[in-house]
């Protein structure tokens, strides 16, 4: 390393030096050329005399303070240093950048011919000289110049203007009147297709709503669209919050870094969020990209109109964003299902970053590269603080609150604890303790020990929080944690105790707090963290017995499930711990599950829920060390014997059961359930050729991946027939394929490793669309325990490879897929020894990203 790159930090917090009202922007567009030119007035904050602007691969062509050359600047490979300068001036910047040289996919680059920005978190730096940073807020005017054959410029705010210019070019003027920071700038030019539809507000106003897809793609704009209307009348009805310009766009295009992003007016989307339609995607899909499509619009508000005074806020749009976009889904579709997703994602990856060497806060301290913290710790755990205070204050109080921090906010750059004072002011609520949460790291136990005494029918509750031995907190946090007491015939037990809200949350302020509940005529069984209450791990020595008893009769789906969930962790530790002893699926488990289908519950996803096990991460964090082969194993077996147990049952219900393809909420559980029960009859004795075979020529998408996944994941003779069936049947769309790159990292066999290699050369694999690399590297690091920790460290390799070539290609995307080998200090000896000479090799590579050197960094030192 010539020059370690330096490190932020949120201590260090200074407000800008100007403001800045309006910026105008000029954009001259050609691949290898494109002329900047952004004029604004900038107003000294404290008499300075001279400015520091971020700019990154910038070409400067011109300078001028209020209209004349100036000549007293500087520049780095960072900044744009201009001194000599009056309190109150106009600024004029040229600059000069190739969008067709930016394969970082930040700032203006290509895609697939199509212009398009991502300026979230610093990418505006890479578009011209300004305040790239949240806090500096201003009104644009975009004028955008293209040639004929981009046919639509577009930009953030309203269409104010166009023409037709000499040599084929036109150009496009957009305004936008809300006062915005650099991130939420966007610029798109291209030729689409085209969807229109309109929505008109809880107040009369007419919005004009447009989705723009790639040519040819038309048909699968709908579900987006409707996914859109259905996310504005959900903030107007829950939320009381209503969109506020006159046009809505959304862009889908194939080359993007993430999800989507919330740009003013102008949302950008991955192609892979936007486009559906029932051969090409999957109910999951569905989900998804409604899911997304609600969790821009919903930024408008969290994020847009009030958004973050500096990066390390990232959380309080974030965080608030995911709560509502999850509140969105629960409240449209299952909210047990959706819960039930979102606890899978805290557990499959966030508790792993919490116990890794990237762990950090919700509101981080320490940055080198922003692009590194949009993390599930900032999304999810964030989203799951947000929860927690809708736990503390409930639904009214917490409408009380976001009322107040708009009253408060609207317009400004902020910070979390702004927000958290907001729902403190409002409800007259002390959450002094509760921001701890934005402070901590790691995830924190509950230690739960219980008693109940016979002859005084008391029941006592000792709870003790336990931290992380990172965490720079350790003091006591506030918890909300959500109980249940149920009685030997699974009758819910009234709980009266002053200290318990709504009858079931009891808050948590002490390092060890006692509750006793009187009145209790027998020993309860107690539900606890119910609906997890909060970000944190249970420790609790259950009996089967008692957690078959609350898989039965738990009040709500959840906790039920949760129940199976621990029983099937028991299952497997308990083989792992003694791999001598044959797998025995334990009595009372198999009668609780032979019972779940007698008496089926209304909602089968529910059910295709409660017999799937923890995956291989989820159940890694139980262990210090992780038993890779034993654990891989005991999964197959605990699998195995599932599918034994349940093939009568399974076989029945799949033969005795139709649906109709449609998307209605009981054919996509129909259709759950159904791939569920394949998964397992395959891994049976079972015949299931014909029902593979009729599945996978389904022409329904869910339906034909299920078959696929079942083929593959049990290593079925069929398998390879089937897939290169899909292959030659979708080798024209490249987002169906990406699902078949996932499929074919997830294969069992040695063979793996050479077959991703071999796939680098299938026409639709390319290296630089970060989809494609994702669907078949991601997901083998990600879910292919068995190959990407294979003793001869030839999975490591794999990645460390890929990674090599992204470095420079794809800063972003390399350090994305990383993850899997940071935490190599959780493996034997041998395995972390491989893991570390792979992550050695990367930190020495020249040019070497601060992307990923934050992350060697961290893991190696
Ligand atoms: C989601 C930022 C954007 C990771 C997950 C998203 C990103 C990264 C979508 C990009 C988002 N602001 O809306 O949060
Ligand atoms: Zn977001």
């Amino acid at each position: 390393m010539t020059q370690k790159p330096q490190a932020k930090f949120l201590k260090d917090y200074q407000p800008p030096s100007h403001q800045v009202d309006h910026i105008d922007l000029n954009f001259d567009l050609s691949p290898k050329k494109t002329v900047v030119t952004a004029k604004y007035q900038l107003t000294a904050n404290d008499h300075q005399t001279s400015v520091e602007l971020d700019g990154v691969d910038l070409k400067l062509i011109s300078l001028k303070v209020n209209g004349q050359a100036h000549n007293e600047y500087e520049v780095t490979d960072t900044k744009l240093i201009i001194a000599n300068l009056p309190s109150k001036f106009e600024l004029e910047v040229g600059t000069e950048i190739a969008p067709e040289l930016n394969t970082s996919l930040e700032g203006l680059y290509l895609s697939d011919g199509a212009y398009c920005t991502q300026c979230e978190a610093e990418g505006f730096r890479k578009i011209t000289y300004f305040f790239d940073r949240p806090d500096v807020l201003a009104t644009y005017a975009v004028t955008v110049i293209g040639d004929s054959s981009f046919p639509y410029l577009l930009s953030n705010g309203n269409k104010v203007d166009e023409g037709t210019l000499e040599n084929g070019k036109h150009f496009v003027k957009w305004e936008d009147p809300f006062k915005k920071p650099s991130y939420l700038f966007a610029l798109v030019a291209g030729e689409f297709d085209l969807l229109v539809d309109s929505f008109k507000t809880k107040s009369g106003r007419d919005v004009k709503l447009q989705i723009f897809v790639d040519k040819g793609n038309l048909s699968k704009a709908p579900h987006a669209m409707e996914s859109l209307k259905k996310s504005m009348k959900w903030d107007e009805e829950r939320f009381d919050l209503e969109y506020d310009l006159d046009i809505y766009m959304i862009v889908a295009v194939d080359f993007f870094n993430m999800g989507a992003m919330e740009n003013k007016g102008l949302n950008v989307f991955n192609s892979a969020c936007v486009l559906a339609n029932q051969e090409t995607a999957t109910d999951r899909d569905y989900h998804v990209i409604e899911s997304i499509v609600g969790h821009e619009y919903f930024h408008n508000w969290t994020g847009n109109r009030v958004t973050c005074r500096d990066w390390f806020q990232l959380s309080l749009k974030e965080g608030l964003t995911v709560f509502r976009d999850q509140e969105f889904s629960s409240d449209l579709g299952s909210r047990a299902l959706n819960r039930i997703d979102a606890v899978n994602a805290m557990r499959t990856h966030q508790f792993a970053e919490d116990a890794g060497p990237m762990a950090h806060p919700i509101r981080p301290e320490k940055v080198i590269e922003m692009n590194n913290f949009y993390t599930v710790t900032v999304y999810n755990k964030g989203a799951e603080v947000i929860r927690m205070m809708h736990t503390l204050l409930g639904e009214s109080g917490f409408q009380q609150g976001m009322k107040l921090y708009f009253e408060r906010h609207d317009g400004q750059a902020v910070t979390c604890d702004d927000f958290v004072n907001s729902m403190a002011d409002a409800t007259g609520t002390d959450l002094s303790q509760f921001k701890l949460w934005y402070s901590q790291f790691g995830t924190p136990k509950l230690k739960v020990r219980t008693q109940y005494n016979e002859n005084q029918c008391q029941y006592q509750v000792e709870i003790e929080q336990v931290h992380a031995e990172q965490d720079p907190i350790q003091s006591p946090l506030h918890i909300p944690v959500a109980i249940e007491l149920l009685d030997g015939e699974g009758g819910k037990i009234d709980i009266e105790h002053p200290e318990v809200r709504q009858g079931r949350v009891i808050e948590l302020k002490e390092e060890i707090q006692t509750f006793t509940f009187s009145d209790i005529s027998e020993e309860p069984t107690l539900v606890l963290l119910e609906d997890f209450s909060a970000p944190c791990i249970l420790e609790y020595d259950y009996s089967t017995t008692q957690l078959c008893h609350i898989a039965m009769f738990a009040t709500s789906d959840y906790a039920r499930w949760e129940a199976l969930q621990q029983l099937y962790t028991q299952q497997i530790r308990e083989y792992v711990a003694d791999q001598k002893h044959e797998f025995v699926l334990s009595q009372e488990l198999s009668a609780v599950l032979l019972s779940l289908f007698d008496n089926k519950p209304k909602d089968l996803a529910i059910l295709a829920e409660y017999i799937t096990i923890p995956n291989f991460d989820t159940l890694s964090a139980g262990y210090a060390q992780v038993p890779v082969e034993a654990l891989c194993k005991a999964i197959d077996e605990l699998e195995s014997q599932i599918a034994q147990l349940l093939q009568g049952v399974l076989k029945a219900f799949y033969n005795e059961t139709q649906e109709s393809g449609s998307l209605s909420a009981t054919d996509v559980a129909v259709r759950a359930l159904k791939n569920r029960s394949l998964y397992y009859l395959s891994l049976t004795g079972e015949d299931v050729m014909a029902s593979l075979n009729a599945q996978a020529s389904s022409a329904n998408m869910t339906n034909k991946l299920g078959a696929l996944r079942s083929a593959v994941n049990a290593e079925h003779r069929l398998a390879d027939e089937l897939m290169d069936n899909f292959d030659k049947q979708w080798n024209h769309d490249l987002l169906v394929m990406d699902k078949w790159f996932a499929l074919q990292a997830t294969k069992k066999a040695d063979a793996c490793i050479d077959n991703i290699l071999s796939l680098y050369e299938h026409p639709c694999f390319d290296k630089s669309n970060p989809n494609r690399v994702r669907a078949l590297v991601g997901t083998f690091a990600r879910t292919n325990p068995k190959q990407f920790h294979r003793e001869d460290g030839a999975g490591y390799k794999l990645l460390a490879d890929l990674i090599c070539e992204l470095n420079q290609l794809n800063p972003q995307n390399a350090s994305r897929i990383i993850t899997p080998l940071l935490s190599f200090k959780r493996f034997d000896e041998k395995r972390q020894g491989l893991m570390k000479a792979q992550l050695e090799r990367l930190s020495s590579i020249e040019n070497l990203s601060d992307d990923l050197f934050e992350k060697i960094d961290k893991a190696l030192n």
